[in-house]
C-alpha cells in the first residue's frame, strides 16, 4: 500500500523527520519558512494529512481551503488555538495535539521566569554583557525573595499543576483560579479562588498558564491588574493573547507591577513595542517546550496520532 502523503509545515528535529520519511511520503520544509494560510493550503494539495505547529495560521479560511484529501491535522503543540477545530470537524478533518510531553519543560520556563523576574537576572545579565558592571555593591539590583511568597496560577491544568510542584520546592504558597476546584489529590493543598477578585488580591506572583482562545482573550486587563497588590510580579508562559499588553506596560511603568516575564506574545513574533524600553521585563522567545528531549517527544506524539488515523483508529490526542 502506498504511504500516506504528509505535509510537514516546519522544520522538525532530525529523529522526527527521519521517522516521517520512513513511514510517510513526506514533504518537508528544509528552510523552515513560515507560510500564510493560503500558501499552506496550496502546499497541502495532494496530501493526506498536515503536521503543523503553533505559528501556522490554521483558521477557518485555511481549513476550508485544504484539499478534500486531507484527513487529519496533527499540531506539534499542546495549544491548538491556532487551529479552528470546529471548521475542521465540519469538514471531517481530525485534529490532534501533543499534551503531557511538554508539561515539565513549559513549567520549567514558567519557574525560570518567576526566578528571573524576582531576582532581576535579566537586568543583571544585560549589565554584565554591556560591560557596565562596576563591581559588587550592597544595594545593587536588590530583587524580591522567592521563598515563601504567594504564587497565583491562572489555569491549573497540567502545566499549572507542575509549576505548583516546582514552586512548592521554594516554599511558595499556591493559589489558583480556574473554572472549578480540583480534586484534593490534584490540588495538593493549593487554595482555589472562585472569583478573580479574591484570587488577584491574595497573591504576590501571577503566572498565566491558561490556554489561549476567545474565553481568555485579554483576561489580564487594566481592571484586573489594578486588583493585584502593588509590586506584584506577572509571568506568562501560556499564550500572549491572555494579556492586554498596553495595560501591562502601563502597570510596569508605574511600578504597580514590579516585574514581568514573558515567553509568549499576542501576534508573536511581533512584540508589543512598549516592552522593549522597560528594564523590569524579561523577554524570552517562546522557549516553553524548547528542550531536545521535549521536542523529540512532541514529534513522536504527533506522528503517533497520525499513525492512528491511517490505521483507522481514533488518535489518542484527538481534540475535535
Ligand atoms: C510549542 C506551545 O513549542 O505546545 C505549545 O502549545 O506553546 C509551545 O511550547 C509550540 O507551540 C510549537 O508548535
Amino acid at each position: 500500500m502506498a504511504k500516506p502523503k504528509l505535509l510537514i509545515t516546519r522544520k522538525l528535529p532530525p529523529a522526527i523527520e527521519a521517522r516521517a520519511a520512513r513511514d510517510y511520503d513526506a514533504t518537508f520544509n528544509a528552510s523552515d519558512v513560515v507560510r500564510d494560510g493560503a500558501t499552506l493550503a496550496e502546499a497541502a494539495k495532494g496530501h493526506d494529512a498536515v503536521l503543523c505547529a503553533a505559528g501556522d495560521p490554521m483558521g477557518a479560511a485555511t481549513i476550508n481551503a485544504l484539499p478534500a484529501s486531507v484527513k487529519a491535522i496533527a499540531t506539534f503543540s499542546v495549544g491548538y488555538d491556532h487551529v479552528d477545530v470546529a471548521a475542521a470537524k465540519a469538514r471531517g478533518i481530525i485534529v490532534a495535539n501533543t499534551p503531557d510531553v511538554l508539561t515539565d519543560a513549559t513549567a520549567e520556563i514558567a519557574m525560570l521566569l518567576v526566578m528571573a523576574c524576582m531576582r532581576r537576572a535579566g537586568e543583571g545579565e544585560r549589565m554584565v554583557r554591556a560591560h557596565a558592571w562596576a563591581g559588587w555593591a550592597p544595594t545593587q539590583l536588590m530583587g524580591l525573595s522567592v521563598t515563601g511568597k504567594k504564587l497565583g496560577i491562572f489555569g491549573m491544568g497540567r502545566i499549572g499543576r507542575r509549576l505548583a510542584d516546582f514552586a512548592r520546592g521554594f516554599d511558595m504558597e499556591i493559589h489558583y483560579r480556574d473554572v472549578a476546584a480540583l480534586p484534593a489529590d490534584l490540588a495538593k493543598g493549593a487554595t482555589f479562588h472562585a472569583t478573580d477578585d479574591s484570587f488577584l488580591a491574595a497573591i504576590d506572583v501571577l503566572s498565566l498558564n491558561a490556554p489561549g482562545g476567545e474565553a481568555t482573550r485579554k483576561w489580564l486587563n487594566a481592571e484586573r491588574l489594578a486588583k493585584l497588590r502593588k509590586g506584584a510580579v506577572v509571568v506568562n508562559s501560556g499564550r500572549g493573547t491572555v494579556v492586554d499588553d498596553a495595560a501591562l506596560c502601563d502597570a510596569l511603568r508605574s511600578g504597580h507591577v514590579a516585574y514581568a516575564g514573558l515567553d509568549v506574545y499576542d501576534g508573536e513574533p511581533r512584540i508589543f513595542p512598549g516592552y522593549h524600553a522597560l528594564p523590569n521585563v524579561v523577554l524570552l522567545p517562546h522557549l516553553g517546550s524548547a528542550t531536545i528531549e521535549t521536542r523529540d517527544a512532541m514529534g513522536h506524539r504527533a506522528l503517533d496520532n497520525l499513525d492512528a488515523v491511517f490505521a483507522s483508529q481514533k488518535p489518542r490526542d484527538q481534540v475535535n
